[in-house]
């Protein structure tokens, strides 16, 4: 939409008063120090070679409880593929071969540019384990029924705690990561970083819009009076996105996941061209979609059976298993 549709739509409604976009958000947060020197690994969850992150169990010395560390390696940043980066004077370079035309080498860039993106969850439950661990995963077909007397019930139960999401509502963390806020309760969301992205890399960015209420779980709770808060949040993402990325609204792919792991709404904006986690078929519905599906029928998806990947260590899979929807195939262990 342009921005002169996002504007009447913005006068429309009192939702329209006081987003606020941060500009000032550069890579300034607050500098706790994690005690990564007094972590020792215990177990690698998984090692994901294309990704290059590894998710690791371990305990910080003297602390009570386990805790998960994702290290992941960084994309290159184009800006410091110059003189002042990657190709300064203090790079150091090891040669493996040279051979005619063709040489093979390991460069040691200045610390600066070569940092690794961590991640850590302390203490970290048994849901975080099994959600790192490296395991089978199967597609399971969720019928309005099976969400009713089966999903539900269970993740009313057993869902990751949402503090982190209302913390960030609220303003009590990662108040200085906020592109922007509309406060209005109805219609407002909040849009942030993901935990994923480090907030400064074009090629790779993933920002994440939180919606202000409180009652909606998933895609499953939508229906058409939830069509002007996901115009407002697709519209006004867009413009937030163009105005600090500088990144146009077709450039992005802006979507959300079935099943979400956290039962509170929030749509996934990425830049297009990047591969994040989580965005294939299996998985992502695209925002623009939902609102197309909502406008066609409004209890759409009330009434759509809809896909969703379930992994052998999800408790949910058992209750799929016991009730005969999935099977899980016993592997030959060679001697
Ligand atoms: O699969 P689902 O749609 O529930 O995705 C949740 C998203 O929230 C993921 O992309 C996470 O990386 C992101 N996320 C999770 N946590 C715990 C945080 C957090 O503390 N801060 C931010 N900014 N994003 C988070």
């Amino acid at each position: 939409m342009s921005d002169g549709n996002l504007q009447s739509d913005v006068l429309e409604t009192p939702c329209a008063k006081k987003p606020k976009i941060d500009h000032e958000n550069e890579k300034n947060g607050n500098d706790n120090q994690i005690p990564l020197n007094t972590f020792t690994p215990t177990k690698v969850l998984s090692n994901n070679t294309n990704r290059k992150t590894v998710f690791l169990l371990g305990k910080f010395k003297d602390k009570s409880g386990v805790a998960i560390v994702i290290l992941e390696k960084n994309a290159f940043k184009e800006e410091e593929l110059s003189s002042e980066g990657y190709f300064s004077a203090e790079t150091r370079v090891h040669t493996f071969f040279n051979n005619d035309i063709y040489g093979n080498f390991e460069c040691y860039p200045i610390s600066k540019i070569n940092g690794v993106k961590t991640t850590v969850i302390y203490p970290a439950t048994d849901k975080h384990i099994a959600k790192y661990s490296k395991q089978e995963v199967h597609i399971v077909l969720e019928s309005p029924d099976c969400y009713k007397n089966l999903t539900l019930p269970h993740l009313q139960k057993e869902q990751f705690n949402l503090q982190w999401v209302y913390n960030i509502l609220e303003g009590k963390s990662e108040a200085d990561r906020v592109v922007y806020d509309n406060k209005c309760e109805k219609e407002g969301f909040v849009l942030v970083p993901d935990l994923k992205w480090d907030g400064l890399t074009k090629e790779s960015l993933y920002l994440l819009a939180i919606v202000r209420q409180r009652n909606i779980k998933s895609l499953r709770d939508l229906n058409e009076t939830h069509l002007p808060l996901l115009k407002r949040i697709r519209d006004e993402g867009k413009k937030a996105i163009l105005d600090k990325y500088n990144v146009a609204g077709s450039q992005l792919r802006i979507y959300f996941h079935y099943q979400p792991s956290f039962y509170h709404l929030h749509i996934h904006f990425t830049y297009l061209q990047h591969e994040a986690p989580g965005i294939y078929a299996e998985k992502s519905h695209l925002l623009d979609t939902v609102i197309n599906n909502i406008e066609i029928m409004n209890d759409y998806y009330n009434k759509a059976t809809l896909p969703f990947t379930i992994r052998e260590m999800d408790p949910l899979f058992n209750i799929y298993e016991t009730n005969g929807y999935v099977e899980k195939i016993k592997r030959i262990v060679n001697k």
